[in-house]
């Protein structure tokens, strides 16, 4: 089953947004399979974002990244990675549609509130950077035969 891994930023944290943004995946009928809150050290914060090491945005990321807790999800259902990114919305918050995360929490790309892996191989990469075999629970929830035919 295909899975994704999504992050609550600093500011989504800071903002009390955890509870908001969890919902619109458990809504959207994705299941949730492994959570953390945690406070993110450099090394990792890097490793993460290694894509954009180059970019002139990678320091200010890393630090923010870095500067207070997040929630780190593993998310599973048909299509996740692609559907997760249209909940999220675009990058930049002013750009980002009405009705997405970013787009109705935002207005700075600096400050997006919500990381989501962009392709499948890209999930696989994030989850086994951020979560053990061992923290992701398999479930079956008792809603499957209502949310699939
Ligand atoms: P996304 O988070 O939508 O996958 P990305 O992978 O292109 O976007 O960039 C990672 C993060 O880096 C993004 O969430 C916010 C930050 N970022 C991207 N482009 C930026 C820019 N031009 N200026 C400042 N921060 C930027
Ligand atoms: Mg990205």
């Amino acid at each position: 089953m295909e899975r994704t891994f999504l992050a609550v930023k600093p500011d989504g944290v800071q903002r009390g947004l955890v509870g908001e943004i969890i919902r619109r995946f458990e809504d959207k009928g994705f299941t949730l399979i492994g959570l953390k809150f945690m406070k993110v050290n450099r090394e990792l914060a890097e490793q993460h974002y290694d894509v954009h090491r180059e970019r002139p945005f990678f320091a200010g990321l890393v630090s923010f990244i870095t500067s207070g807790p997040v929630v780190v999800m593993v998310w599973e259902g048909e299509g996740v990675v692609a559907a997760a990114r249209k909940i999220i919305g675009a990058t930049n918050p002013l750009s980002a549609e009405p009705g997405t995360i970013r787009g109705d929490f935002g207005i700075n790309i600096g400050r997006n509130l919500i990381h989501g892996s962009d392709a499948i191989e890209t999930a696989q990469r994030e989850i086994s950077l951020w979560f053990q075999e061992e923290e992701l629970v398999s479930w079956e929830p008792s809603i499957t035969p209502w949310l699939h035919e």
